[in-house]
């Protein structure tokens, strides 16, 4: 400081100034980002009120050969980049710079999604090619010999996915939010990305287009309603009362350590709500037993055959698990076990089970229909038949 000081005073004079003050290289440059992405849009901010050259001009920056401002990669370059005064008499300077990327395919279709350019002059649309572990370098020449550097990184992120509610009715529709700004692939315009959206009883599901929030927000939201009656189509989803949904992203712009050809499925799940879900919607009438033996034929130690008949009134295929407890007559289970099965729209189904009694007595089978082992809503009531051992 006491060097510039020195120099000030002896070379310049405090007075009818008409360039940079060379003994007060005060020139901060700011990016409205720590951190970009590849396809971010800079914006630049250079705070250097010496070279506010007229009071009462908007004045010019960078622009010149004599005292460029460069904004480079390691790779490519632009400049002399000019960056414009704020307004007449406030010494600070801007200036725009969009990130073109590499070429990539981001999304996974075999197709490259940018385009990768770097020219332009400023103070806007100037385009510059960015890898992506790169940084970008701004660097201006303040005074002869002074140059004023300010770098921030380039990298790529890992996206998030959510729906905006842990619990869905049919009545509402349903609401994905998937946040990559890696896919903010142009910053003036809307950009949009493919998501998958199933359910427990679609697996299949549907691909939607999640549209990004605002020019540059890279964030995206994707609205689909659900249908029970109805099969998956467009941004509709099948999905019956207790099922789970789940949405999964693909991201294919992922931060080191992944390769840049890497991709990371990243999923979430909510559920739909299961208070409306009729009994009944499975018919579990009592079992039978024994294919049409007579009773005559049980006995101790050997194996029956109970036969459970449901049948699904229902136009959609269900799943559910079918679950038997055998009790005796001191009604302590003797037997207990189930079955996941699937049943087609509007189908009868037999659902076997051996069983084999250890001694003579009376049992009582009881069948239950549940939608799932882990988190069980019953879809019929259950049912019960005694058995006589001889
Ligand atoms: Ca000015
Ligand atoms: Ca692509
Ligand atoms: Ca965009
Ligand atoms: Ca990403």
């Amino acid at each position: 400081m006491l060097h510039l000081l020195l120099f000030s005073l002896v070379l310049l004079p405090a007075f009818g100034q008409s360039g940079p003050d060379y003994g007060n290289p005060y020139s901060p440059i700011f990016t409205d980002k720590p951190v970009y992405s590849w396809t971010d849009k800079m914006k630049i901010t250079i705070v250097a009120p010496s070279w506010n050259t007229s009071k009462h001009l908007i004045d010019s920056i960078g622009d010149s050969n004599t005292h460029p401002i460069k904004i480079s990669t390691s790779e490519h370059s632009l400049g002399p980049y000019k960056f414009t005064e704020t307004d007449a008499n406030s010494g600070v300077f801007t200036a725009e710079v969009i990130l073109t990327g590499f070429a990539h395919d981001a999304d996974g279709d075999r197709d490259f999604d940018t385009n990768p350019r770097t020219f332009g002059s400023g103070p806007t649309s100037g385009f510059l090619e960015a890898d992506r572990d790169s940084a970008i370098t701004v660097s201006f020449e303040f005074a002869d010999g002074v140059v004023l550097v300010e770098s921030v990184p380039v990298s790529w992120n890992v996206g998030t996915i959510n729906f905006t509610e842990d619990l869905f009715s049919f009545e509402n529709p349903v609401t994905v939010n998937v946040v990559d700004v890696d896919m903010n692939l142009n910053p003036e315009a809307m950009d949009n990305i493919p998501i998958q959206i199933f359910s427990d009883s679609d697996v299949a599901g549907i691909e939607v287009n999640a549209v990004e929030t605002s020019e540059s927000s890279g964030s995206f939201i994707a609205v689909v309603s659900l249908s029970e009656n109805s099969p998956s189509s467009g941004n509709r989803l099948h999905s019956v009362p207790g099922d789970a949904i789940f949405a999964k992203y693909d991201d294919y712009t992922l931060p080191k350590p992944y390769s840049k050809s890497d991709n990371l499925e990243i999923e979430t799940l909510a559920r739909v709500d299961s208070s409306a879900l009729p009994i009944g919607r499975i018919k579990n009438p009592p079992i039978t037993y024994g294919l049409g033996n007579s009773l005559e034929s049980f006995s101790p130690n050997s194996q029956m055959q109970i036969v459970g008949t449901l049948s699904n009134e229902h136009n959609f295929k269900q799943k559910f698990v079918y679950m038997f407890q055998v009790k005796n007559d001191e009604n302590t289970v003797d037997s207990l076990s189930w079955i996941q099965v699937e049943i087609p729209a509007n189908q009868v189904l037999d659902v076997y089970q051996s069983w084999i009694p250890k001694k003579s007595g009376v049992y009582e089978v009881q069948t239950f229909v549940w939608n799932s082992i882990n988190d069980p809503i019953a879809l019929s009531s259950p049912a019960s038949t005694m058995i006589a051992i001889p």
